[in-house]
């Protein structure tokens, strides 16, 4: 991957992001200031603002892939997945009531989420390695929010600004791996008592074990790899579901059970 910008440009550009994330305030996509910015610039961005974070003493728990069904890809306008970071103080128990007063425009999707028992590493880990690697998986919805203006952006904007990661919740039963077949997982997502949309965990690259092969193969280019213990969301099934305070939301999972949240 080719970083384009200067270091100066990176800082800049990772205060941006850092500051419409810590005040909730929307921004321009950064390529309307920079359009020559290029992916790896994007990835430069988000691995600024995490060596940050971590810096004050905020906690990984894990990544994300996200762009990574058709759904999504069309909502969104770009086709190629992403990876992003979590952390600890992005996850909310289940059934919790979730703050919009500190979000933008907040979205939610429904996910299958992996744990893992051992290191993943490498240009080319294989779906069997992926699955040989995974303690359980369990149901989750993610709380997405842009912080670009209108929900707007392209690849290397939502790059830097962290996959619009924000909120994310677990829930439901967690299951082995190999007791399920995982690309057949029917899942609905209710808003307020009504299903608002509906589809089957293979809209995730056939499989969503492959969104983790292809977190795994981000991440070696990066110079990282999925350190044991990781909490790894593997994309949104459907197109995403804006919220808003008042709103409460159901992910009900084939074999997973369901996930609820609720906005105020
Ligand atoms: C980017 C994040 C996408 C997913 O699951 O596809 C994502 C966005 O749509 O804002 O998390
Ligand atoms: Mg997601």
């Amino acid at each position: 991957m080719n970083i384009s910008l200067s270091r100066e440009d990176i800082a800049r550009l990772t205060d941006r992001i850092e500051a419409a994330q810590v005040n909730a305030k929307a921004i321009p996509k950064l390529t309307d200031d920079f359009p020559g910015m290029t992916l790896a610039d994007g990835y430069a961005v988000q691995m600024e603002l995490r060596r940050r974070w971590l810096a004050q003493g905020r906690r990984q728990t894990g990544w994300k892939a996200g762009l990574t069904s058709k759904a999504k890809m069309q909502q969104m306008g770009v086709n190629v997945p992403s990876i992003g970071f979590l952390l600890a103080d992005m996850a909310r128990p289940e059934n919790s009531a979730v703050t919009t007063s500190d979000l933008v425009h907040p979205r939610v999707e429904c996910e299958v989420a992996f744990v893992t028992k051992t290191r993943l590493a490498g240009a080319k880990v294989t779906r069997d390695e992926v699955l040989a690697a995974t303690d359980f998986v369990v149901p989750a919805i993610e709380i997405i929010d842009s912080r670009f203006s209108g929900f707007k952006f392209d690849l290397p904007s939502v790059v830097a600004d962290n996959g619009s990661s924000a909120r994310y919740v677990a829930g439901g039963r967690a299951r082995y791996a190999d007791e399920l077949d995982l690309d057949t997982l029917g899942v609905v997502m209710e808003k307020n008592g009504e299903a608002v949309t509906m589809s089957a965990s293979a809209a995730v690259m056939g499989h969503p074990a492959d969104a983790i092969v292809l977190l795994v193969s981000v991440l070696h280019e990066l110079g990282e790899d999925l350190p044991v213990g990781s909490f790894v969301m593997s994309g949104g099934i459907t197109e995403a579901i804006a919220v808003k305070a008042g709103d409460y939301v159901t992910a009900r999972y084939q074999e997973l059970g369901s996930v609820s949240v609720r906005f105020v």
